[in-house]
């Protein structure tokens, strides 16, 4: 028989949305009349704006005639579509051909450790998103877990708390992730903390993975929503990001990773012409009918629709967010990004989980999901129809959470 990868065993659960897909599934067993509300996984619920919808109608009539018909394309992208998604998203930062267009920034997260290989240490953000951790473990990149800390070994964690207001201080590691707006804490770098993550990766030698999938979000004009805003970042910083939640794209699949050309390895191989390498042998591009109807929806009724349905999702996480408020908790994030990040008085975040969905029948998200920093916490996501996270802040009200 063949001997499985070893670095599965050293996991110490499922992925974290399966898991809590798994403990609803038994509630609902135990409990087949309740009405559940979503609060948990980050995943859109508004309909696609028309203007994609009828894009889309439109290519695929297209590809149904000899003349509009394409096969494979580049593995890169749609040239029009890099030149668009950078002058739209990056004026005047970057090079078209530094952006890659992919089937979305958790796919790109997981080919990126593919290109770092086994030898790198990673720091990250406690509590971050969990894939950072898991790919790395995935890849053979950490030793053991570690359950008296609930850490991996050799994956050097930062810890983003309310004292230092989720900015972490920074340690040595090859790869930095850094998430910003923050899944899970909502809260949002300034330029000046973004300058100083630049500078401490220049002094370290380290490469940033900056992850921007929440980017839109950021309404307040100050706030950086994208790294290479920072002077020199082209020179240490990875980006990824999607269409994921600004489109409703989380079920089509498009997003996008750039490489500045001046981010270099050690012996002066550009990481640009590796990213390249790794998606050309192992990516085929995004799929030709999406890229195509984005591109044709990228116009001033498209921004606009972003723009509609962003301020939808955060006017969500306000009404979340000033409820918990007013109940007394302390609430963080839902300002500029869609999760409300909650303090509970509970020291075990799985318990809040059980005990504000037997009350309330709403799923959130534990915060030691994301990181043994996030063991007080739970996560609320705003993602949800308007109705649903009325109904949700109602129960709330009325229930009775003496745990958490
Ligand atoms: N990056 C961050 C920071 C995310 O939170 C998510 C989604 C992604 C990337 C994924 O982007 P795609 O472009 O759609 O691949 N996080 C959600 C969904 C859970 C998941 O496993 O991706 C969440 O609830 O945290």
């Amino acid at each position: 028989m063949v001997k499985r990868n070893k670095n599965f065993a050293k996991l110490q659960a499922g992925y974290l949305f399966p898991e809590i897909n798994r403990r609803k599934k038994e509630f609902m067993e135990k409990h087949p009349d309740a009405d559940l509300i979503s609060l948990g996984i980050g995943d859109t619920t508004e309909p696609l704006p028309q203007v994609v919808v009828e894009a889309l109608k439109e290519v695929a009539d297209e590809m149904g005639t000899v003349e509009g018909y394409s096969g494979y394309g580049d593995e890169q992208g749609l040239t029009e579509l890099r030149k668009k998604v950078a002058e739209i998203f990056y004026p005047g930062l970057i090079e078209a051909d530094e952006l890659f267009i992919s089937d979305g920034a958790k796919c790109d997260t997981g080919r990126l450790q593919m290109m770092f290989g086994n030898e790198m240490t990673i720091a990250v953000q406690d509590p971050s998103y969990p894939v950072y951790v898991d790919s790395a473990v995935i890849m053979g990149q950490t030793g053991s877990y570690v359950t008296e800390k609930k850490q991996f070994e050799n994956i050097v964690y930062m810890p983003c708390t309310a004292e230092n207001d989720f900015f972490p201080k920074l340690k040595k590691a090859d790869i930095i992730y850094f998430c910003s707006p923050n899944n899970p804490t909502g809260a949002v770098a300034t330029k000046e903390q973004l300058e100083h993550l630049v500078r401490f990766a220049k002094e370290n030698d380290a490469i940033i993975v900056f992850d921007a999938a929440y980017a839109e979000f950021i309404t307040d004009p100050n706030l950086p929503k994208t790294i290479y805003e920072i002077e020199g970042a082209k020179e240490v910083a990875i980006e990824v990001s999607s269409f994921s939640k600004p489109f409703g794209y989380t079920g089509v699949r498009l997003g996008w990773t750039v490489v500045p050309k001046e981010l270099k390895y050690s012996d002066g191989t550009a990481v640009h012409n590796d990213w390249n390498r790794i998606m050309t042998t192992v990516f085929n591009g995004a799929s030709n009918i999406i890229q195509k109807a984005t591109l044709r929806s990228l116009n001033d009724e498209g921004l606009g629709e972003m723009k509609r349905l962003i301020a939808y999702y955060l006017q969500n996480a306000k009404i979340i967010k000033d409820a918990l408020d007013k109940m007394g908790y302390q609430t963080y994030g839902g300002d500029n990004a869609p999760y409300i990040w909650v303090k509970t008085k509970s020291d075990n975040s799985w318990k809040a989980f059980n005990h504000i969905l037997e009350e309330t029948q709403i799923v959130t998200t534990p915060g030691s999901g994301f990181g043994p920093g996030g063991e007080t916490y739970v996560r609320f996501s705003a993602f949800g129809h308007r109705k649903k996270i009325e109904e949700a802040v109602a129960r709330l009200q009325k229930a009775v959470l003496e745990h958490i």
